[in-house]
């Protein structure tokens, strides 16, 4: 017999012994009910009546989906030179690959050649190294580029990038028109979370919109942009902050391409994007839902006309952050469950991540199980046989709806404040997503948020996984000494000439820049001279940074382990006669700040005066901030495998400068196999990812009152 919701909950109350169902509601971190039970009554009025391939395309942009053709296998990489990424690249499609994703090192990212004495670090190590057009040719040896679609993770140095990438092909005998891919081309979210930007927000928005007019106009089947969310879930967003954050950047895009004069329709089918999926499994299948038809709604707005301009097409990767290092095979399980869930969600494209995420790049043996995944969820699950499979969940079609109400109302906030270039500039968006990462972090070190292996469930003995290890001093002479020979073999009038015309169209505003590009890559000058050309005229960003306060304190308000801590570091504040200090540092140029702005929120609340270095500081330059402030303790954060390189250095200065009582302590992606390597180049403690806050700044305060020195 069919029971109504009255019936339901008067079940369900005798099973929690007379309890109120309501006791069991749960409020997801954007403030989203949820609820125990969904019934029909909670499925807005218009979601039965939807059908994919027409907009809004809540249920999918093609009317077949993977039933038709199934998402493309896109494993990001990149690492070392280009012949290993090119040798990566051939064998990992040949292992069922279906797209190529090119990560880029930090050095290449940020503009600079790999002989700069900035980049020492981090050449080769985050991803490849690509200096000139040489170096792209050999990336793409063997792989022909009309028919492959590559993506490539850049947007600071966008320019020479695809500049390069233009060249190769056309030397490889393949037109522009024929080159399909993406490139990510995103500055907005680069100023808000990934920080690999070079030059301020409003030649950086100049630099887009070029791009997006020279690829409507020269390159039909390439995307002009991957607007992209991911980054945002990394650096702590909700997922509703996400997904509003990344359509206003959208937005904001289209206003810019339109302000060139160029039709709606002309560009906007090659816009695309990128989110990030992450352990919330409903929400995310929901959240890919909700972006779809909200899109469609603002590109409607935008006057769009061809059902292809309101399409959001878009590509995912599951969470790094959701991967722990402790017990690190547990990400095998959380990945394939991410990955799912992106696939529910209808996304054209995947990366799946490895299992040793947390501790270093993958090795083949990780990659291989990454790529496996995907490829066990296309053909043993069945999933690709039906057309959004989760259609009509009563639950799924609510989140839908509740996601695409909050959102929506972001939005409209950040349009009142005059649209993304305004807020970024204004800061919001950054800071609403510190604060939920740190309400994040608090939420995890208190147990709330339970994470298997790290807060509950661990083990005594991990035993340490194979890692890959880059040798970044070979990587770097082998650059430098192609880089030598191309300065060599050029034509010197030739490679200044078009250096000086693009310099000059980045000064005037006249001009496509990305047309000047082509022609100096072509010229074999190198990416740190086209970035360098244009950084005269347009300058250097350099971005201010700030701490939060009052996360922790709030989150811990009366517990009284953090009581005790708070009233520790005040007894020792008052046998110094002041606050303990602390300078958080960020050393070459590894963008991730996550971390350290985490760790600067919760130090500030328990009782450390703190200080943040700038971003991208050479390890002499935090030395001289350090001795500058009188700081007991510097706090490096190392998420980009500079660690090795850059401490010792940083240590080695402090002594130089006779300031070797300023305690040095890291944390971050340090794998366990460095440990004994930094604690001999006099590192006092190292805290791996995952570390309880609390327990960093007891072990933190131990090292100062020397109860604690090199564990
Ligand atoms: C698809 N097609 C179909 C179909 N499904 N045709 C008929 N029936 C069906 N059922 C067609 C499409 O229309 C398209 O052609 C073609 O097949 C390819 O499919 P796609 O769905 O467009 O997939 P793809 O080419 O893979 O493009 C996906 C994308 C793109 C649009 C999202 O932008 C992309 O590949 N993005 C990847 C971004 C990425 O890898 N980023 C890495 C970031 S890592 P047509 O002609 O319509 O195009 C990072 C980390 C860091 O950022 O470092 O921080
Ligand atoms: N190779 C493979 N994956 C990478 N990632 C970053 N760099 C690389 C690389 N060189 C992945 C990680 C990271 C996310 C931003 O992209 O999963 O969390």
């Amino acid at each position: 017999m069919s029971k109504n919701l009255e019936d339901w909950k008067t079940l369900a109350s005798k099973e929690l012994k007379g309890g109120d169902p309501a006791s069991l509601e749960k409020k997801t971190p954007d403030g989203l009910l949820r609820k125990p039970l969904y019934t029909a009554a909670d499925v807005p009025g218009d979601a039965a009546a939807e059908m994919p391939g027409v907009a809004p395309f809540t249920r999918g942009v093609k009317a077949t989906m993977y039933a038709g053709r199934p998402w493309t296998i896109r494993q990001y990489a990149g690492f070392s030179t280009a012949e290993e990424s090119n040798a990566f690249y051939r064998k990992n499609l040949a292992a069922g690959q279906k797209g190529l994703s090119v990560a880029f090192d930090l050095a290449t990212h940020r503009g600079y050649d790999s002989d700069h004495p900035r980049v020492v670090g981090d050449v080769g190590k985050a991803g490849v190294a690509i200096d000139s057009v040489e170096d792209m040719k050999i990336l793409f040896d063997g792989i022909p580029l009309d028919q492959m679609s590559v993506s490539m993770t850049m947007n600071g140095a966008v320019i020479p990038v695809l500049a390069m990438f233009i060249v190769a092909g056309e030397e490889q005998g393949v037109d522009r028109s024929q080159l399909s891919g993406t490139i990510q081309n995103d500055i907005l979210k680069e100023f808000m979370v990934r920080n690999t930007y070079i030059y301020p927000p409003a030649p950086s928005m100049r630099i887009i919109s070029d791009i997006i007019v020279y690829t409507a106009q020269e390159m039909p089947k390439f995307n002009s942009i991957s607007i992209s969310g991911y980054h945002m879930q990394e650096a702590g967003s909700t997922l509703a902050q996400e997904l509003a954050f990344t359509l206003a950047d959208g937005m904001e895009y289209v206003r810019a391409a339109m302000s060139r004069g160029l039709d709606v329709d002309a560009f906007a089918g090659r816009l695309s994007f990128f989110f990030c999926i992450g352990m919330d499994f409903f929400m995310e299948v929901a959240k890919l839902r909700a972006a779809r038809q909200l899109w469609a709604k603002i590109m409607t707005d935008f006057g769009a006309k061809s059902e292809r301009s309101k399409m959001l097409r878009t590509h995912c990767q599951t969470s790094g952050v959701s991967l722990t290092e402790q017990d690190p095979y547990n990400n095998v399980v959380r990945t394939a469950f991410e990955a799912m869930a992106a696939v529910l969600g209808g996304t054209q494209s995947l990366h799946t991540n490895s299992f040793d995420e947390a501790i270093a790049l993958p090795t083949e043996f990780s990659a291989r199980i990454a790529r496996n995944t995907q490829l066990i969820l296309q053909h043993e699950t069945g999933v690709t046989d039906v057309v959004d499979p989760l259609g009509g969940s009563y639950y799924i079609e609510r989140l839908t709806q509740d996601l695409v109400d909050e959102a929506w109302s972001m939005i409209q906030e950040v349009e009142a404040l005059g649209g993304m270039t305004k807020a970024v500039e204004q800061g919001l968006p950054k800071m609403r997503i510190e604060e939920a990462a740190a309400k994040r972090q608090a939420s995890v070190d208190q147990r709330e948020t339970v994470v298997v292996g790290v807060n509950k469930y661990t083990l005594e003995n991990e035993p340490p996984v194979d890692i890959l290890d880059i040798d970044n001093v070979k990587v770097r002479d082998a650059q430098i000494a192609r880089l030598e020979k191309i300065k060599k073999t050029r034509n010197p009038a030739a490679c200044k000439a078009a250096l000086d015309a693009l310099e000059a169209a980045a000064e005037s505003g006249e001009g496509n820049l990305l047309e000047f590009a082509v022609t100096a890559a072509k010229a074999r000058a190198t990416l740190g001279e086209i970035s360098s050309a244009m950084e005269r005229a347009f300058e250097r960003h350099k971005a201010t940074t700030r701490v939060i306060a009052g996360v922790y304190n709030d989150a811990y308000s009366g517990d009284v382990e953090y009581e005790a801590l708070q009233r520790r570091i005040l007894d020792y504040a008052e046998s110094l006669g002041r606050k303990p200090h602390i300078l958080l540092a960020k050393m070459g140029q590894d963008g991730h700040d996550r971390g350290a702005k985490v760790i600067a929120t919760a130090f500030a609340d328990m009782g450390f005066t703190v200080d943040l270095s700038d971003m991208f500081e050479t390890p002499q330059e935090v030395a001289n901030r350090a001795i500058e402030l009188k700081a007991d303790v510097v706090g490096v954060s190392s998420l980009a495998a500079g660690h090795k390189t850059l401490i010792p250095e940083l240590i080695g200065d402090l002594k130089a400068k006779g300031a070797e009582d300023i305690t040095v302590v890291c944390g971050g992606v340090i794998p366990e196999q460095d440990y004994d390597f930094l604690r001999a180049a006099g590192v006092a403690d190292i805290f791996g990812p995952g570390t309880n806050v609390i327990e960093a700044a007891n072990a933190v305060l131990g090292c100062l009152t020397g109860e604690r020195r090199n564990r």
